[in-house]
């Protein structure tokens, strides 16, 4: 299995389905590294612990988190989970990729979080763009993360560097167009 299925299934597991490989994630989305290594084994994704580590390491996106013998995935999640992220003042504006096919939507309701616990954005209009082209061709939204911080909403930063936040009402979005 290459680093990159490894990751996925990873992502896959810490993210949304831990109960798939057997195991349980504590309310912050922790779970034992040991635990999580026997569920690869049994999977048939035998890994061991360096191997683990080497992944989380070279993840390029910085997706997992190890710490004192315990593991999560730093978001993306679709279970139920409190990170337990302090707020944090974001700067003026953040960014968020999308694909033209969600954007009448989008005009309509703002940005959701969909399948994940909380909508994800992006620190620089490049890694919005690459984010957005995994779903279509892409466009990078403008976010008035001040206006909103003004207006009382709350953003956190997960482990990885990408911001997180409730939702983004339309408000506070701008359009390549206007
Ligand atoms: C769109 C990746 C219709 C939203 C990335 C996005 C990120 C709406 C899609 C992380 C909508 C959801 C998350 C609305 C939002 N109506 N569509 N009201 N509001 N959408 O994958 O942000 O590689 O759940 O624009 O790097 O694309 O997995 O979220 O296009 O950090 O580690 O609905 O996942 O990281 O798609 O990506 P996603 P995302 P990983």
């Amino acid at each position: 299995m290459s680093d990159t299925d490894r990751s996925k299934f990873l992502s896959y597991i810490l993210r949304h389905a831990p109960e798939a490989a057997g195991i349980t994630l504590d309310p912050g989305g922790w779970t034992d590294a040991d635990a999580l290594l026997s569920a690869m084994g049994r999977a048939g994704h035998p890994t061991t612990r360096a191997e683990l580590e080497a992944l989380v390491r070279a993840s390029d996106k910085k997706r997992f988190t190890l710490v004192d013998g315990r593991i999560r995935a730093a978001q993306g999640h679709s279970v139920e989970v409190e990170l337990g992220l302090s707020p944090v003042a974001p700067p003026a504006v953040l960014f968020h990729g999308t694909a033209t096919r969600f954007l009448d939507a989008i005009r309509a309701e703002g940005l959701t979080p969909q399948s994940r616990r909380l909508v994800h954005l992006s620190a620089d209009a490049d890694t919005a763009r690459a984010v957005g082209a995994r779903h279509g061709k892409p466009v990078v939204l403008e976010v008035s993360a001040a206006g909103m911080q003004a207006a009382g909403a709350a953003f956190f930063q997960a482990e990885n560097g990408v911001w997180l936040t409730a939702a983004v009402a339309p408000a506070f979005l701008r359009f390549p167009d206007g």
